[in-house]
């Protein structure tokens, strides 16, 4: 499939890692928007938020579980984070995979990304 982020998933393009499980990944955004910024997707491929079906509803729950990890894992979890979800054309949405931007390690503001 060509899917920029199944490539990431599969290993096919690298990326800088912070958590995996064998449903969820977390890694580095290739340009990030604040001194924190990783993009949470699943493993399996669902291209958008409006795609998500009635049994991936674990899969978001894992993947909020995955971003109050990783916030951890990043020291950001007591100074607070964003999660932000980009869907279609007026979302902005760029890589057609879900995935979530968490953001963090400053005062964000009206900050998106
Ligand atoms: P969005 O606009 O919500 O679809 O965000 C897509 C994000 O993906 C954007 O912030 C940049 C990031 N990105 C694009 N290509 C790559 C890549 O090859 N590696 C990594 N780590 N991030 C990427």
């Amino acid at each position: 499939m060509d899917c920029l982020f199944c490539k990431i998933v599969n290993g096919d393009i690298p990326s800088k890692k912070v958590l995996e499980n064998d449903r969820v990944l977390v890694f580095h955004d290739i340009q990030p928007a604040a001194p924190v910024h990783v993009l949470i997707i699943p493993k399996k491929h669902i291209s958008s938020m409006n795609e998500v079906l009635e049994e991936d509803l674990p899969l978001i729950a894992d993947i909020h579980q995955a971003a109050q990890q990783a916030a951890k894992e990043l020291g950001v979890d007591a100074s607070g984070y964003r999660l932000i979800n980009n869907c279609g054309r007026d979302g902005e949405q760029t890589v057609h995979h879900l995935h979530y931007h968490l953001l963090g390690g400053t005062r964000l503001g009206a900050l998106v990304a």
